[in-house]
């Protein structure tokens, strides 16, 4: 359901721009030097917090959503990354605050979409993002691999999220170089921190690990820090938290 609405997105949004024009502007625009990656990268566990006015699951999160001044707290408490929804329907999310997000921070960006088509990864290019989402249960092993070259190309990362074992090793077996456990099972919405540990085992070290949703404290992240993940995504428990930098003090 969620991947149709995107396929639509991306039938209208080529009417306006067609996919030989957004690949030569992507091609043209500067490299994105793995920045997202490389922010990941250091050795205490990273944090990438994500801006996100709505969910399926919880509905209207943030009614207000002053995506600017939160992306700044984000950057400002510490934040290595930032997460930033574009799905319109059930996360309320706007390419635009992506566009805006990214030319105001100096952190990279997520493009926290539900990519399905070539055509969204030159528009996260050029909407300044440093990484695209990748979900392996809505895309076939060749998508995976042709979008992860062309993430190469353009010098994006690619977040490659999986929910079991077998997509840990999809994820792998095509080149992944970051992989993100949900633990949020997006079938029923069930969240379970435990999926990242048992996952974890299965990723070698020289790939990234990030669990990602569902994480509500500092107890979470103590726990996801012990069992060795590279990263947290953290959405809602900041998004709802008034004072972001405490909240990712604790
Ligand atoms: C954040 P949470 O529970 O902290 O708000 O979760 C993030 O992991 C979640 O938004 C997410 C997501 C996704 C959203 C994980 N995978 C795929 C959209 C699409």
């Amino acid at each position: 359901q969620l991947a149709d609405y995107a396929r639509l997105r991306v039938r209208n949004a080529k009417e306006l721009l067609p996919p030989d024009q957004i690949k030569y502007l992507a091609d043209t625009f500067p490299q994105g030097n793995f920045a997202f990656e490389n922010a990941l990268k250091k050795p205490d566990i990273a944090f990438i917090c994500e801006c996100k006015k709505a969910s399926p699951s919880k509905g209207l999160i943030a009614p207000e959503f002053p995506y600017l001044q939160i992306a700044k707290e984000y950057e400002d408490a510490g934040a290595d990354c930032i997460s930033v929804l574009t799905e319109p329907k059930w996360f309320l999310g706007k390419d635009d605050y992506l566009k805006e997000i990214a030319g105001s921070v100096s952190i990279p960006c997520l493009r926290k979409d539900f990519t399905v088509d070539e055509y969204m990864i030159y528009e996260a290019k050029l909407l300044g993002a440093s990484a695209v989402l990748l979900i392996v249960s809505i895309l076939s092993r060749e998508k995976i691999g042709r979008y992860l070259q062309i993430c190469d190309r353009l010098g994006l990362s690619a977040l490659v999220e999986a929910h079991d074992e077998q997509e840990v090793k999809t994820a792998l077996s095509c080149g992944a170089r970051l992989i993100g456990v949900n633990n949020r099972n997006l079938r029923d919405f069930s969240v379970d921190t435990e999926n990242s540990r048992r996952l974890r085992e299965l990723i070698p070290p020289n790939v990234l690990f990030v669990s990602e949703s569902g994480v509500k404290d500092g107890e979470d992240v103590r726990r996801l820090r012990e069992i060795g993940a590279d990263a947290v995504l953290v959405g809602e428990a900041l998004m709802r938290a008034p004072d972001k930098s405490s909240k990712l003090a604790e």
